[in-house]
């Protein structure tokens, strides 16, 4: 009995140690409080990944209905620099992005983003040689960051953050995704027209190259990492 019970708790942190969630957005230089921009997810005690690309809950990934209203949204300058920190060291290899959705009536409200309306802004793919395979360079950081494009309107946006983990990824359903989304006011921006677009859940099946994927046997005539999704809108 004591021995199970140790067994399971032991197990129990290697898992939260294992995993990871976006507690926290950094704007301005400054990494803010946790939950205080990012709606609090469903996995803010377990760390857990989803794994259902089709789920409702892959939009944004959120707790419960009062989730959106009890976030702050944070001022941000379109051109500047944001990011989000990460709960623990990600140690998964995989593929990071952002995407952005304009936020209607305003990113506080559940409603936002729940069209076909969100566009990337940012991604980091793992890098590919023929003789070593796939590379991992945003293995075991903390904490990613990237532009807000200069050129985006102002007005109220989510951020959703995306790491795919591509550890164990060669079945159908496999792979692990990470997510979170920001509440932001973009002020100082332009008159852009983000391009393409696509919505959460819809933009993935579950069957892309860059999502099914045996990355410690990767098929014949691979020559390198295929992100899922549409391609970056710079502004
Ligand atoms: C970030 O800086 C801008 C000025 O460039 C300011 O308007 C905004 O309130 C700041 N945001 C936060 C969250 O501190
Ligand atoms: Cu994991």
């Amino acid at each position: 009995m004591r021995l199970s019970v140790a067994i399971a708790l032991a197990t129990a942190i290697q898992f939260v140690g294992a995993h990871y969630t976006f507690p926290q957005f950094i704007v301005n230089g400054t990494t803010s409080s946790e939950w205080e921009y990012v709606r609090i997810t469903e996995n803010h005690w377990s760390n857990g990944p989803i794994q259902d690309v089709t789920s409702n809950a892959f939009r944004c990934f959120e707790l419960d209905s009062t989730s959106a209203s009890q976030t702050n949204t944070a001022t941000v300058r379109a051109g500047s620099t944001v990011g989000f920190k990460a709960s623990n060291t990600m140690g998964h290899p995989g593929y990071f992005s952002a995407y952005m959705t304009p936020a209607s009536p305003a990113a506080n409200s559940n409603s936002a983003g729940t069209g076909n309306t969100w566009f990337k802004v940012w991604e980091w793919a793992p890098g590919w040689s023929a003789s070593t395979g796939l590379i991992f360079d945003s293995m075991n950081i903390n904490e990613v960051s990237f532009p807000i494009p200069a050129s985006l309107p102002n007005g109220q946006y989510l951020i959703r953050i995306e790491q795919i983990a591509l550890h164990i990824a060669s079945n159908f359903g496999d792979a692990q995704f990470y997510i979170g989304c920001a509440q932001v006011n973009v002020v100082g921006g332009g008159n852009g027209s983000p391009f393409p677009t696509t919505s959460f859940p819809g933009a993935y099946t579950g069957n892309e190259p860059g999502i099914k994927l045996n990355i410690y046997a990767l098929p014949a005539g691979y020559s390198g990492y295929t992100p899922p999704g549409p391609p970056v809108w710079h502004g």
